[in-house]
């Protein structure tokens, strides 16, 4: 019998989606999206009640008591499957890290064509860090020494990982008390997977206590090392005008679009698409030149250097394909969906693979090396745009909204500070004065069992409205670029009084969009500086801020959802929940999703839990805030405090001398 079919609108709130949906409807092809209503989700392995760590199982554990074969309970299971998890998500963006530190070392040596420390500043700043030497260096001698240091971290065996020293120090301390210090980022993933096989460790507080460490590595590793060396290598993001969704791609251009996570590839693509051999080539071929844009967090990470327009979040790579009008799509490393192959069939466009860890079967391979990257890049157009003639019926939905992407934690430090004196204060100040409630990241992916894009954005909106500042990162920052949120003046008048008047002064949007995944890292070093600057406690976790994935899927989502739990915070995740047992719901007896939650607080002041519905989110998050303000000894919130029209007074304020304003706007006197 066949599965019940979702209605197109139901699928995804995104007109340009909705439009490529009806199309594969019209075409007769499959996507993620009726994929997922013919198969429904395993209720016993979505909960993590299914062990098939040994050839003994697969065990599945539906009734109480009920253990595996080896005597294994729920509560180990789930723990294992969720560290494994952990792990996983905590190997993919720790090995980009690692092959960022190979890069920047063979950019330090010369070796790498193409590349350069375009960051010198921030080369220096990190540096700084770690006490490498900087003063009368060249940058490519103090890039060689930080990249030793970085590469270092991977294999180190003993010992704790520097960039932890960038932490809080009571924050360090936490982690020392509580025995969660990472001592190399590799380590800690073998040691996840040797504590897991078949027969080891099976106390499951004392699974989590490794997944805690091994998620650690990960935000305040490998990440933050990928983060660092974007930045160094490509430049620090600052704000740009960029654009989002699939009215991007071009009727008359060779359309190139890169798809994956490492900017190293794509950076070059974007140098090679305008070289002038290459337009001279395009134009032979028919087209006015080479079209780029990105999917999933490549689309971030050029869109917030480089301005390259994004065409889509995660849901939207077979989309893409969809419009015929795609020469190449271009793919490196994770949530690239096996799908697309098939897909591609069906029109003209080209997958080509390049990096060597990942191939797909009927793809065309073309390897990426960083040592002539140029050469390859530019061998990778050729290719798109040889393809171009053999383009078909098209149909690009007219639909595109312009964004401001680009909000590093240095930018934001600038921005707040100025450039005489760069700092959070006027942040936390506007915080402490309740002006503004509390911070918000929502971030993470969409997943097609929940409706494309209307979790992040509906989330954002409403808590845009309670005066919450929201920062963004991966698929849930596009997806709320897609709906213009993501623009100064344009999203306002959609948010309340106080924070509108923070915005308007400083001039930003309410939705701050600071990167891709692996900069999730810069939402924690903007927490740290935010503690650092006083008046918000002494540690992340006294902070008033909630992490938000409504829409998860991936494994690396829940390695940054308890890398930020351990860092102090409240995250909650949509969706289903993996460690609580059926239904979807949990019970006192789930003691493994009562320990991410009450335990781990206890532990760490941050909790981890999976909430479906939107408004208890919501509610969820105010709480939070609401109780962390109280900590602090903060005024209760009040949204009638500050008045409805930031315009008018933005006018009064004006009329002050520009000593007072500030007085008047924070309720802080200048210090
Ligand atoms: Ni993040 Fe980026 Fe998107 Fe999810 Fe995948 S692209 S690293 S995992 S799906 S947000």
């Amino acid at each position: 019998m066949a599965k019940k079919r979702r209605e197109i609108e139901e699928y995804s709130i995104d007109p340009a989606a909705q439009q490529m949906l009806i199309r594969a409807e019209e075409i007769g092809i499959g996507t993620a999206f009726t994929r997922a209503d013919d198969m429904a989700a395993c209720n016993i392995g979505s909960a993590g009640m299914c062990c098939k760590i040994c050839g003994m199982g697969p065990c599945r554990l539906t009734k109480e008591g009920q253990t595996g074969i080896c005597g294994a309970t729920i509560d180990t299971i789930q723990a294992r499957n969720l560290i494994r998890a952990i792990s996983a998500g905590a190997a993919a963006h720790s090995d980009h890290g690692r092959d960022m530190a190979f890069i920047l070392k063979a950019t330090a040596n010369g070796e790498a064509e193409g590349y350069a420390v375009r960051d010198v500043a921030k080369l220096r700043n990190v540096a700084a860090y770690y006490d490498i030497p900087v003063d009368g260096r060249s940058p490519n001698e103090i890039a060689n020494d930080l990249a030793d240091l970085y590469i270092a971290q991977f294999g180190q065996q003993k010992g704790e990982i520097v960039l932890l020293k960038r932490a809080p120090p009571k924050r360090q301390k936490v982690w020392q008390e509580t025995g969660v210090m990472p001592r190399g980022v590799d380590r800690e993933v073998v040691e996840a997977l040797h504590r897991t096989h078949i027969g080891d460790d099976q106390d499951p507080e004392h699974i989590l206590q490794h997944a805690v460490r091994t998620a650690l590595a990960d935000g305040w590793g490998g990440s933050l090392i990928a983060t660092d060396i974007s930045d160094i290598l490509f430049g620090t993001p600052a704000p740009i005008l960029g654009q989002a969704n699939l009215g991007v791609l071009k009727e008359d251009m060779v359309n190139v679009v890169v798809h994956g996570h490492e900017p190293t590839l794509s950076e070059m693509i974007v140098a090679a698409s305008q070289a002038p051999d290459i337009i001279e080539y395009a134009k032979k071929a028919g087209a006015k030149g080479v079209n780029l844009s990105g999917i999933c967090c490549t689309a971030n990470e050029i869109l917030m250097r480089q301005g390259i327009p994004a065409a889509g979040n995660f849901l939207q790579q077979e989309l893409a394909i969809l419009t015929g009008a795609v020469e190449a799509m271009v793919v490196d490393v994770q949530c690239i969906m096996q799908a697309l192959v098939g897909l591609a069939e069906n029109f003209h466009t080209k997958v080509i693979t390049t990096s060597p860890k990942v191939k797909i079967k009927g793809a065309t391979h073309i390897q990426f090396d960083e040592h002539k990257a140029l050469t390859i890049a530019k061998e990778i157009l050729r290719a798109a745009i040889d393809n171009f003639k053999n383009r078909g019926e098209t149909q690009i939905p007219d639909i595109r909204e312009n964004l401001i992407p680009g909000f590093s934690h240095e930018y934001i430090n600038y921005m707040l500070g100025g450039s005489y004196r760069a700092s959070f204060r006027p942040l936390n100040d506007a915080i402490m004065s309740g002006r503004i409630r509390g911070v918000a990241a929502i971030v993470g992916c969409n997943n097609p069992r929940s409706r494309h894009d209307y979790l992040h954005t509906y989330v954002t909106r409403e808590l845009l409205k309670q005066d919450v500042l929201v920062v963004e990162t991966g698929c849930g920052a596009i997806a709320s670029a897609k709906l213009g949120l993501l623009l100064g003046e344009a999203g306002l008048d959609k948010v309340g009084p106080g924070l509108r008047q923070v915005c308007e002064t400083v001039g930003i949007p309410p939705v701050l969009h600071m990167g891709s995944c692996v900069d999730n890292t810069r939402i924690l070093t903007v927490l740290t500086q935010m503690v650092e600057d006083g008046g918000l406690g002494d540690d992340i976790d006294q902070v008033p801020a909630v992490g938000l994935a409504p829409e998860w899927m991936s494994e690396k989502a829940l390695s940054i959802g308890t890398y930020c739990v351990a860092s102090g915070a409240y995250v909650i995740f949509g969706g289903s929940s993996p460690v609580s047992g059926m239904p979807d719901k949990v019970s006192d007896s789930d003691e493994v999703a009562h320990f991410i939650s009450a335990g781990w607080e206890k532990l760490y002041g941050g909790k981890l839990e999976f909430i479906p519905d939107p408004d208890e989110m919501i509610a969820k998050t105010l709480a939070h805030i609401d109780k962390k303000r109280a900590d602090l000894g903060l005024p209760v919130y009040d949204p009638t405090r500050f008045g409805q029209s930031g315009d008018a007074r933005m006018l009064e304020l004006e009329e002050l001398p520009f000593w007072q304003r500030r007085e008047a706007l924070y309720g802080v006197a200048a210090d």
